[in-house]
């Protein structure tokens, strides 16, 4: 964020962004969370009226040219994140995977996390490196107790930051039990909320979850593939955030696409132009207009 829109936002936030996404987490209301993976998809998610973002592992590998395997460093990720918090003042939520490592890389995660800006960590419970939950069925879940104390080391290194626990049981195929054992282990833990992740076309994995947890503390879930079940299914089943996890990179990408493969087809960008953005939203959008009233503000006048 420019120093200018930093003034003005900041004002208007009085809460840090932790305290901030807190209470986002604990309003009775569902809340919807968009993905982000850059500058300018943090600004647009914020410009488009989210109350929160998630620093998607997913997306920040996919445009930095990597897979959702951990191929990129957990400082590549810290980097991202820190161009995201520097373009907006809304909560960011950020993927942090497994916390690539141990309970010591974990912590050390969480804390630079905070230190860039970052208003809270999801570390999911499967063994490092992962893989998108998407991709493949062979995908492990870490042992309960090490998990638990990843948790315990970034909740005592990072009281402030907001943990979120990733619950993989259905992922990786452990069925319902196995998810309410390690969404309560981490409630104890020192967890903010739970993370249940699916990936059926269908919410039932979910719905079930939630008619035995009895919001023993808030529930956020990544719809991506079960999404056609409804924002009133997730608020009836008491869901405090729902995740589009991918949706700014996959829109981003769908265009990206169209547009280089027209230009290029057609020599030239005539048909398309009127869909592109303008450049004069572009500046809009990064507020040049700071700038110049900066400029006219050190140097005495319009240059
Ligand atoms: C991500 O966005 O990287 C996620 C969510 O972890 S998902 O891809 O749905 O697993
Ligand atoms: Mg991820």
């Amino acid at each position: 964020m420019n120093p200018g829109t930093a003034t003005v936002e900041g004002q208007r936030a009085s809460l840090s962004a932790p305290a901030r996404l807190r209470n986002l987490l604990r309003s009775p209301e569902l809340e919807f969370v968009m993905s982000a993976h850059d500058g300018i998809s943090a600004r647009i998610v914020a410009e488009a009226g989210f109350p929160a973002i998630w620093a998607s592992g997913l997306s920040i590998s996919t445009v930095m040219g990597a897979r959702d395997n951990n191929e990129i460093s957990w400082t590549q990720l810290v980097a991202a994140v820190e161009v995201m918090a520097d373009m907006t003042s809304i909560p960011i939520i950020v993927d942090g995977d497994t916390g690539f490592g141990d309970f010591n890389n974990a912590r050390r995660l969480a804390r630079k996390l905070g230190q860039v800006g970052a208003a809270g960590v999801c570390i999911e419970d499967k063994v490092f490196p992962k893989a998108n939950s998407f991709v493949g069925a062979h995908h492990q879940l870490a042992n309960i107790d090490d998990f638990c104390a990843k948790l315990r080391a970034c909740r005592d290194t990072s009281p402030d930051l907001v943990l979120i626990a990733r619950v993989e049981a259905f992922i990786c195929g452990a069925g319902l039990d196995a998810a309410l054992e390690r969404a309560e282990a981490y409630r104890q833990a020192g967890a903010d909320a739970i993370f249940m992740h699916s990936r059926l076309t269908v919410p039932d994995e979910i719905v079930a979850f939630m008619a035995r947890w009895d919001n023993a503390l808030p529930v956020v879930i990544a719809p991506t593939t079960y999404a056609a079940a409804g924002a009133q299914l997730f608020r009836d089943a008491g869901v405090s955030v729902a995740i589009w996890a991918n949706h700014t990179l996959r829109a981003a990408v769908a265009e990206m696409r169209r547009a280089a493969r027209t230009i290029r087809e057609e020599e030239g960008p005539a048909r398309i132009e009127q869909d592109l953005t303008p450049l004069s939203e572009l500046f809009e959008l990064m507020d040049y207009d700071e700038l110049l009233h900066a400029e006219e503000r050190y140097y005495g006048h319009l240059r």
